[in-house]
Order: C-alpha cells, then sequence, then structure tokens
C-alpha cells in the first residue's frame, strides 16, 4: 500500500518509522512518503495559510499549495518528500499502481464521520491513501471540492474533541489501518483477538507470578480447562462492555443464551441487546 501524508509539520510524523510501522516500510511492505506543504509555495515566506474572507478569528489554508501537493502526489513524483523510509529499491513486486479507481483523500476534520475498526478495514484494501493534514482553521473549501473530482475524498473525524490539526489524527488512522495489512504485524493471530474486532473489548489478562501483593491470578486461569478458560474469558468481555461501553452492545450479532443472561445481569445495558 502506498500512503502519502501532507503537512505543514512533516517531522510530526516521524514516529511511524518506529516499530511495526516502520518495519513494514522498510521491508517495503508499506510506501509512506511525507510531503512538507510548504514545498508548494512559491513565495519568500513560503506562504500556507491567510486570512478568511467574511471575517472570523484564525486562518485558512490556501488552495493552490494544495492542489499543487496534491497533483503532485497523483503524479507519483518525490519532489518536497521527506521519505520515512530509505526505498533502496525494495519492491515487492506484487502490487499494479493504481489499476484500481482514485486514490483516497481522507481529510482529517472534526467535520466527517468517525473514525472506526470498520472503517480502519475498508480502507486497509486500498492501494493508495493520501491524507490531507489541515492546520489553523481548515483548508479553502475550493481546493476541498477540487480534489474530490481527483480523489474519492472522505473526510475523517477521531472522535468528538478539539484536537490542532491533522497530524495526530492521520497518525492514528495511519497505524490503525497499516496493522490491518498483510505483513505487518507478525502474528496474525492476535489481529482477530482484538477489542473491536468482533464488537467486544477484551478480558483481563495476566502474566506470573500467580500472586502479587497479595493479589492472586482467577484461579480458572491455572486450571488447564480450556474449554472453562474460554467460557470465563468470554463472559468477562460481556461484562466489561457492559459496564464500560454499553453502547457497544446494540451493535452486537451472534450472542447465544448464555451471553444474553450474562448480559442480563446489567440493567442498563439488557434492553439494548439484540435477539
Ligand atoms: N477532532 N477529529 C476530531 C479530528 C479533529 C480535529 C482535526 C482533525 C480530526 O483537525 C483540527
Amino acid at each position: 500500500m502506498k500512503i502519502d501524508v501532507v503537512s505543514i509539520f512533516p517531522e510530526y510524523l516521524a514516529g511511524l518509522q518506529l516499530s511495526l510501522i516502520g518495519k513494514a516500510v522498510d521491508q517495503g511492505v508499506l510506501d509512506l512518503n511525507v510531503h512538507d506543504l510548504r514545498d508548494f509555495t512559491f513565495d519568500r515566506h513560503n506562504t500556507v495559510d491567510d486570512s478568511p474572507y467574511g471575517g472570523g478569528a484564525g486562518m485558512v489554508m490556501k488552495a493552490e499549495p494544495w492542489a499543487l501537493a496534491l497533483e503532485h502526489i497523483l503524479g507519483g513524483g518525490s519532489l518536497g518528500t521527506t521519505s520515512v523510509e530509505q526505498t533502496d529499491g525494495a519492491d515487492t513486486g506484487d502490487k499494479e499502481p493504481a489499476a484500481a479507481g482514485k486514490p483516497i483523500l481522507i481529510v482529517p476534520s472534526p467535520a466527517g464521520p468517525v473514525f472506526n475498526q470498520r472503517i480502519a478495514e475498508e480502507l486497509s484494501d486500498a492501494d493508495h491513501l493520501v491524507f490531507a493534514c489541515g492546520r489553523y482553521e481548515g483548508i479553502d473549501q475550493r481546493v476541498i471540492d477540487w480534489s474530490a473530482e481527483h480523489f474519492d475524498l472522505r473526510p475523517m473525524s477521531i472522535g468528538d474533541y478539539v484536537l490542532n490539526g491533522g497530524e495526530v489524527a492521520s497518525m492514528v488512522m495511519i497505524e490503525a489501518v497499516s496493522r490491518l495489512i498483510p505483513g505487518v504485524i507478525g502474528n496474525p493471530e492476535s489481529l482477530t483477538e482484538e477489542s473491536h474486532e468482533d464488537g467486544l473489548l477484551e478480558y483481563p489478562i495476566y502474566t506470573k507470578p500467580a500472586s502479587w501483593r497479595d493479589r492472586d491470578v482467577p484461579e480458572i486461569l491455572l486450571s488447564g480447562n480450556h474449554g472453562a478458560i474460554a467460557r470465563w474469558r468470554r463472559d468477562r468481555r460481556l461484562e466489561r462492555t457492559a459496564e464500560v461501553r454499553p453502547d457497544l452492545l446494540a451493535e452486537l450479532n451472534g450472542l447465544d443464551k448464555h451471553d444474553r443472561a450474562v448480559l442480563g445481569r446489567f440493567e442498563s445495558g439488557d434492553d439494548s441487546v439484540k435477539e
């Protein structure tokens, strides 16, 4: 998968070189490039913003640098690129560039649907993702509208809170998406056993010692009874979800009688559970 990020703070994205994502980049599984928006300005001060028409507080990101940056990415070039990777000819060979449709342009914004695991899964199938990190009050609407002619445009929020710009939101989404790409995570089993994969939160986990500061690991986990352990873990997941995130229960399906009996103990979650 190819991922391009445009930002006025390309160094912000440096964290993506670390850990599993960085490894995937090194191995050529991910082709990740970060572009500095200011490289697409031509005035002395590399101006990327200006005051809003109609008045109001704050500044607006100018259309032209964004159009040039996005056109550059559409052209597949590498000007203004801080290659997070050193490509060194590493080529997995198997993916043809964009025989598919338009690249997906994700514009992190509070004015978008809220990103979740379902969307992460959908995006992990794409050949090419582009993240446009806005700062200030946002980007001139005309270049957003223009971009929809060339991209599959996806404004995307990461939750109901205020951020200073799209960089951190992009990093959240890049991490969530890229760990779903085959080869990025060592043990694919850890993908399916994850909170939010099947709509339930995870069960509590323990490691040695079996007794720590007078607190014991639940005895059943030491029993070697795998069936009983699986049931116990599922019960804890149901319990935890009902307690902490009752909103998730409404989305659940595939609950059996025992599951519903466990959930029945939680009055608040009770009526939201599907038959
Ligand atoms: N708040 N998701 C929630 C967001 C956000 C702010 C952003 C981008 C995505 O930019 C200011």
